[in-house]
């Protein structure tokens, strides 16, 4: 069902503040930004070989980015995983007992379809689920 980890996503306070570390320290690919305008967060892009870092900042206070960095401040937001056919993917994560806060794929960053599964149901870590090629 999983074929790679697609990204991680980091939530930070400013894209702006934080974008050199990773573009010009860490000497990561800055593959774009965009708005996610349905979720209210800001997201870049960068790579690194096949590996992708999301930054995430949220554009309003009641955004849900706000709201994990004030309670838990900046840092590791969720873990993305690619899959080929993400209905598929739903349906087995329903089937075998997880709690889904999308039943239904929605519109990510970058062309993608997500879903992401309740933090209750995946030990903490939020758990994304990511079809790209949209
Ligand atoms: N990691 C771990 N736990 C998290 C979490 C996170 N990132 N975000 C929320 N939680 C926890 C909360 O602390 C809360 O726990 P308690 O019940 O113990 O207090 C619980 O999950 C529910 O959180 P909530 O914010 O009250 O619930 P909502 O249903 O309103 O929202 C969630 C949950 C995870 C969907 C939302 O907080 C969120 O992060 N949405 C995704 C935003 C996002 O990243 N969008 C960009 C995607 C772009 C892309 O990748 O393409």
């Amino acid at each position: 069902m999983l074929h790679k980890i697609n990204h991680i996503g980091i939530a930070v306070q400013s894209i702006e503040a934080t974008l050199p570390f990773y573009r010009d320290q860490l000497c990561m690919a800055f593959l774009g930004s965009e708005e996610v305008a349905e979720q209210k967060v800001r997201v870049a892009m960068l790579c690194i070989g096949e590996s992708k870092i999301e930054l995430l900042e949220p554009t309003s206070a009641d955004s849900p980015v706000a709201k994990f960095l004030e309670k838990s401040g900046q840092g590791i937001h969720h873990i993305a995983y690619e899959v080929e056919n993400i209905e598929a993917a739903i349906a087995k994560m329903i089937s075998e007992g997880a709690r889904m806060i999308d039943e239904k794929p929605r519109l990510g960053a970058h062309d993608t379809l997500i879903a992401f599964v309740h933090p209750k149901s995946s030990h903490g870590v939020l758990t994304e689920l990511c079809q790209p090629g949209h």
